[in-house]
C-alpha cells in the first residue's frame, strides 16, 4: 500500500495529484511542513531532509516530489509517462527546470508578499524572488505558445509536475503571461486536480 507523507498544503499537492490521476489506493499521513511530525526520528529516518513529502510504497521509501511522481506514473503504467525517450526526457528536463527555476522562488515570493504574517514578510525576498520568476514565466510562456503542453501531443506528467508546482499561479495575475494561464487552466481543471486543490483548499 502506497502511504503518503505531506499534507495538501504542501508539495505533496502533486503527488496526490498524480494519486488521483492513477486511481490507486493510498494512505494519507496529513504532516504539515516543519510540523513537529517532520522532526521525530521516524520521520528524519524516512527523510533525513525533514521535508514532505516522502512516500513509502511496499517499504520502497522516496523523497523529491518531481521523483515521487515519475516513480508512480512509470510503476502504474501510466498513460501520463511519455512511452517515447524523448518525450521521457522532456518530462524530465521541466521537471528539473521548474524545480531550479520556479519552485523555491515562487513560494518565496507567494510567502513575502501574502502567506506570512505581515509582520515577517521582507520585501527584499519577494523582490528577488519575483526577479527570477518572471523570466522564468516568460521562457514557459514563449513555449506555451507555440504547444499545447510540454512533452508531446498530450497533458503529461510533464505539465502535472510543473502546473502542480505552479499552483499558486492560480490566484497571481498571469495576464503578462496568457499562454501559462491558458494551459494552467486546462492543467487543473482535470478531475484528478480538482480533487487534489479541493483537498488543499478546503
Ligand atoms: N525539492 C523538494 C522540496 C521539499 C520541501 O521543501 N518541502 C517543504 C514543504 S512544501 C518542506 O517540507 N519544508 C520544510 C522546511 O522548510 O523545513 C521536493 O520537491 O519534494
Amino acid at each position: 500500500m502506497l502511504r503518503i507523507h505531506g499534507s495538501a498544503r504542501s508539495r505533496a499537492l502533486r503527488t496526490l495529484w498524480m494519486t488521483f490521476e492513477l486511481g490507486i489506493p493510498y494512505e494519507h499521513d496529513d504532516l504539515l511542513p516543519r510540523s513537529p511530525g517532520t522532526k521525530t526520528p521516524e520521520f528524519l529516518a524516512l527523510n533525513p531532509n525533514a521535508r514532505v513529502p516522502v512516500i513509502e510504497d511496499d517499504g520502497f521509501v522516496l523523497c523529491e516530489s518531481m521523483a515521487i511522481n515519475f516513480y508512480l506514473a512509470k510503476k502504474h503504467n501510466s498513460p501520463l509517462y511519455p512511452s517515447d525517450p524523448k518525450q521521457e526526457a522532456l518530462a524530465l528536463q521541466w521537471s528539473f527546470w521548474e524545480t531550479d527555476r520556479l519552485d523555491r522562488q515562487l513560494v518565496n515570493y507567494m510567502n513575502h508578499t501574502s502567506a506570512l504574517p505581515e509582520a515577517e514578510r521582507d520585501k527584499s525576498v519577494a523582490d528577488a524572488a519575483w526577479a527570477e520568476v518572471v523570466p522564468a514565466l516568460d521562457v514557459l510562456n514563449g513555449v506555451l505558445h507555440k504547444t499545447r503542453w510540454l512533452a508531446g501531443a498530450d497533458f503529461s506528467l510533464a505539465d502535472l509536475n510543473v502546473a502542480g508546482a505552479l499552483y499558486r499561479g492560480l490566484s497571481m495575475d498571469l495576464s503578462r503571461w496568457p499562454a501559462v494561464r491558458e494551459w494552467l487552466a486546462r492543467c487543473w481543471d482535470r478531475p484528478a486536480a480538482k480533487r487534489a486543490r479541493a483537498m488543499r483548499e478546503g
